[in-house]
């Protein structure tokens, strides 16, 4: 199917300065298509076939990141990710291939994983920054582009229902995965109970905030924009904080076979929790704060949950490169949890000291 795009075309579709002639995967995104184009000036532009199966309301999602991007730009000019509009004047492209939109390629790196602290400090400073500059930003001008996309609840009851309905029949290859994510499922309210005592308030978060969608400057290493916005709506602190802990923090890919390689990594976890509350802190509350772990926590499970889920289901979320993809990345998520269970006591210790520092 993807294949068959002709992206060179969809991106001329778009107000380029010159017409596009290169055309090039960008990448590992696990729901979009993304793609590196150039103009024959050789400006670099990224385009995007949106998932729409995913995004089933491509105008709200793009309302949503126009407004935001232009809130960062104004505040900071250069600090978000510039769209490009249709020769029409739209934000984004429907035709027969799907839905496209284009921004302008923001110069460095991303990494899949980091070599050391300070890459990962720098991509707390970037996800904690993205929050602080959002904090007075009106959460109600965004719609929710996935609805309840963080609730840890529903995503265990998604889990057991893939469980009953069974699809594929593979229920029966997976009980020890299946047993573990049920087993811990009175956690999954930890962080929604507290909203709902009105003990947490909810932010403008980024929702996505994987390690791969920070760009770094390569030389100097401090962030140059946060990308992937389909999913930045009302959210919870602990959830931004969480997911990039689960991402970053981690010694081996999402998807690393061997389980014995993957492990949570304490001082990578400082790191990052350093960068994170260095930028934001001020804006948080104690009890924010106070649910950080446990962000981290549940973005893990609820992760790891997720791909179980869509193995189960027969793969119809996640791309996937191989028959069991999701049930690879649900053995690795299952490993950080049981390993952020012994490691709790130091992890709320590494909190408070960044909180003080
Ligand atoms: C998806 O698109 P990508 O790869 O940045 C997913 C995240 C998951 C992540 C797991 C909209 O993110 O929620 O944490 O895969 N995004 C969506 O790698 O579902
Ligand atoms: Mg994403």
């Amino acid at each position: 199917m993807v294949n068959e795009i002709d992206f060179l075309k969809e991106a001329n579709a778009f107000k380029l300065s010159a017409p596009a002639v290169q055309d090039a995967p960008l990448g590992n995104g696990h729901i979009n298509v993304t793609r590196l184009i150039t103009g024959a000036d050789g400006k670099k532009y990224v385009l995007q076939r949106i998932n729409d199966r995913v995004f089933t309301n491509v105008k709200l999602l793009m309302q949503n990141i126009v407004r935001v991007t232009e809130y960062l730009n104004r505040r900071k000019p250069g600090s978000s990710l510039h769209f490009l509009k249709t020769a029409g004047g739209e934000d984004y492209l429907r035709d027969e291939s799907g839905y496209f939109r284009l921004y302008e390629y923001a110069e460095g790196i991303s990494l899949e994983k980091a070599s050391c602290a300070a890459e990962l400090k720098t991509c707390g400073t970037a996800f904690g920054g993205f929050q602080q500059a959002l904090k007075d930003f009106d959460a109600s001008l965004l719609g929710e582009t996935i609805p309840r996309f963080h609730d840890t609840v529903k995503r265990v009851r998604d889990l057991e229902s893939a469980a009953e309905k069974d699809v594929c029949g593979r229920l029966r290859s997976v009980k020890p995965e299946y047993d573990f994510y049920i087993s811990r499922k009175q956690e999954a309210g930890r962080m929604l109970n507290l909203l709902a005592e009105g003990k947490l308030k909810l932010r403008v978060t980024h929702n996505d905030t994987k390690l791969n969608n920070v760009i770094l400057d390569p030389v100097t290493l401090s962030p140059v924009c946060v990308i992937d916005l389909d999913t930045v709506m009302p959210g919870l602190t602990g959830n931004d904080f969480g997911d990039c802990i689960r991402s970053g923090a981690s010694t081996a890919a999402e998807d690393e076979k061997d389980v014995s390689k993957v492990s949570l990594d304490l001082e990578l976890y400082r790191a990052f929790a350093g960068g994170f509350l260095g930028s934001c802190k001020e804006a948080l509350t104690e009890t924010e704060i106070k649910t950080l772990p446990w962000g981290a926590y549940l973005m893990t499970y609820e992760c790891g949950a997720r791909f179980l889920t869509d193995y189960l289901s027969g793969d119809t979320y996640f791309h996937t490169a191989y028959a069991e993809h999701n049930l690879v990345r649900a053995r690795t998520q299952m490993k950080l949890v049981a390993d952020t269970e012994d490691k709790m006591n130091e992890i709320e210790r590494i909190i408070t000291q960044e909180a003080e520092a």
